[in-house]
């Protein structure tokens, strides 16, 4: 059976919560990503950009290394091997099970992320799509993608269906790549124009251990010709709606596909407390309260101390 349009998912809220906004998305760029569900900024971030999230993630590799080599599980905490390489290179010979003991994806408060959710290339990007009162949701995922362990594939679904519980809408979704993602590593895969559908029915996943949710039988066909994968190098980001319909594949490679994958709405909408403790990123009526890098490694979704 094919998902049905859904009519609260029309264009009708967004052109609303434009009105006034400078964001720094061109008219055409809008149309696409109304139009198709996604948008593909090319290399949007550059090294400078990258560098804090770069070094979050070498923390956490850090800990995990000492981690496993506490257990007995390496001998070797490989501290001389490249960003890419490190995380692959340790779970190679460790099993699925291994992996999944650090989680399918990562949500930890290291201010590096910080320093990306509050990036104001990313931010202007959003704002053209929601305007300026901007709230960053609480559901972020860093996502190791090491090769040949099953948990790095994610199953075709829409966003959403991971906070039915929520009423927040919109919700953006901003896909940031940290190698380049290849068709060999395991890049994003859309399936244009979904996002009007309503939001389907899932099934937990049983294969990989991860719980991940995978579309109910028989609610859309999909056509093979109408999918887009999209490889796209270091730096790039894929901003999509919460009901577009995608995927990523197996990492056939031999380094880590890294990515991030953030997440903003208007600050009118349900903060989804519990999903963890989002944070007032922008906003041009109350620029006090943006929450700071230490409100938000403190949880706290608003700054508490006053403008000096
Ligand atoms: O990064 C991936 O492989 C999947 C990402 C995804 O499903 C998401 O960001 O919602």
């Amino acid at each position: 059976m094919r998902a049905a349009i859904s009519r609260n998912d029309d264009q009708l809220g967004n052109a609303r919560m434009r009105a006034g906004n400078h964001g720094s998305l061109t008219e055409d760029q809008v149309l696409r990503y109304d139009t198709e569900g996604y948008l593909v900024l090319d290399g949007l971030l550059d090294d400078a950009d990258m560098a804090p999230v770069r070094s979050a993630l070498t923390e956490k590799v850090d800990r995990i290394a000492a981690d496993l080599l506490a257990a007995g599980k390496i001998d070797d905490p490989l501290t001389e091997v490249g960003f890419p390489y490190r995380l692959a290179r340790l779970f190679d010979g460790l099993t699925g099970d291994d992996f999944l003991e650090y989680g399918r994806s990562w949500r930890d408060r290291i201010a590096g992320y910080h320093t990306l959710m509050s990036n104001p290339k990313i931010l202007d990007a959003v704002e053209s799509l929601i305007g300026p009162e901007i709230f960053a949701n609480p559901v972020y995922n860093v996502r190791p993608k090491v090769p040949r362990i099953a948990a790095g594939a994610v199953p075709w679904h829409q966003d959403k269906s991971y906070w039915p519980d929520a009423n927040s809408n919109p919700v953006i979704t901003v896909w940031i790549s940290f190698v380049d993602a290849t068709l060999e590593n395991g890049c994003l895969h859309v399936y244009p124009r979904t996002q009007r559908h309503r939001v389907m029915t899932y099934e937990a996943e049983q294969q990989s251990g991860t719980g991940y949710l995978t579309l109910g039988a028989g609610e859309l066909d999909l056509e093979p010709s109408r999918v887009v994968a999209l490889p796209v190098r270091a730096g790039t980001a894929i901003l999509f709606n919460d009901r577009l319909v995608h995927s990523s594949t197996p990492n056939d490679s031999d380094h880590v596909r890294w990515s991030v994958d953030l997440r903003y709405q208007p600050t009118d909408q349900d903060p989804m407390p519990q999903h963890g403790a989002g944070f007032l990123a922008r906003s041009r009526r109350h620029p006090e309260r943006v929450a700071t890098q230490e409100d938000w490694l403190a949880e706290r979704p608003e700054r508490t101390h006053p403008v000096p």
